[in-house]
C-alpha cells in the first residue's frame, strides 16, 4: 500500500474520479511546500509543476493506494510518455486538524522546464475547484 495525493481531475467530483480506486483518508491535505499550479493548454488541464518554492501551498485529497490502482493511474496520466506526468514524492500535512501530521505522498506533476514557453497558463492556484472544470478536456491514454 502507498499514498497518493490528488489535487486535479482525480479528486472526488472531478472528471477522472472513475480512474481513481484509492481509498479516501480522511482529512484536508496540503503540500508542504508551495508549488505552482496551473491549467494549462487549451484542455485547461490542471498541473503542479516544480520546482516548488512559488504559487501556493496546494490542496488536495489523500488516498491509500495498491500497485492495480497506482497502474491505472499511471496509464491515465502517461507516465513515461514525453507529454505525460511524473510520479514522485512529496511532503504533504494535514491542516484540518491542528498540529497535523507531515506525510511522504506520491503526486503527479510536470517539471516546468518541459513545458513549452507558448502554453497557455491560468493560474498560479491554489486549488483546483469545480469551475475550473468547465473548459477541462482530456488528452490522456485512458
Ligand atoms: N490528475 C492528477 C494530476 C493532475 C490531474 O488532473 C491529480 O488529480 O492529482
Amino acid at each position: 500500500m502507498s499514498l497518493l495525493f490528488v489535487y486535479g481531475s482525480l479528486k472526488q467530483g472531478f472528471p477522472n474520479e472513475h480512474v481513481n480506486t484509492g481509498r479516501r483518508v480522511a482529512g484536508q491535505y496540503r503540500t508542504r511546500e508551495r508549488y505552482p499550479l496551473y491549467l494549462l493548454g487549451e484542455g485547461e488541464v490542471p498541473c503542479v509543476l516544480t520546482p516548488a518554492g512559488s504559487g501556493h501551498q496546494v490542496i488536495g485529497e489523500l488516498y491509500e493506494v495498491n500497485d492495480g490502482d497506482l497502474q491505472r493511474m499511471d496509464r491515465l496520466e502517461r507516465i513515461g510518455e514525453p507529454q505525460g506526468y511524473e510520479r514522485i514524492e512529496i511532503t504533504v500535512e494535514r491542516f484540518d486538524v491542528a498540529a497535523g501530521e507531515a506525510l511522504s505522498v506520491f503526486v503527479y506533476l510536470k517539471q516546468e522546464c518541459f513545458i513549452p514557453p507558448s502554453t497557455q497558463r491560468i493560474g498560479p492556484l491554489a486549488e483546483y475547484r469545480a469551475e475550473h472544470t468547465a473548459r477541462f478536456h482530456w488528452i490522456g491514454a485512458a
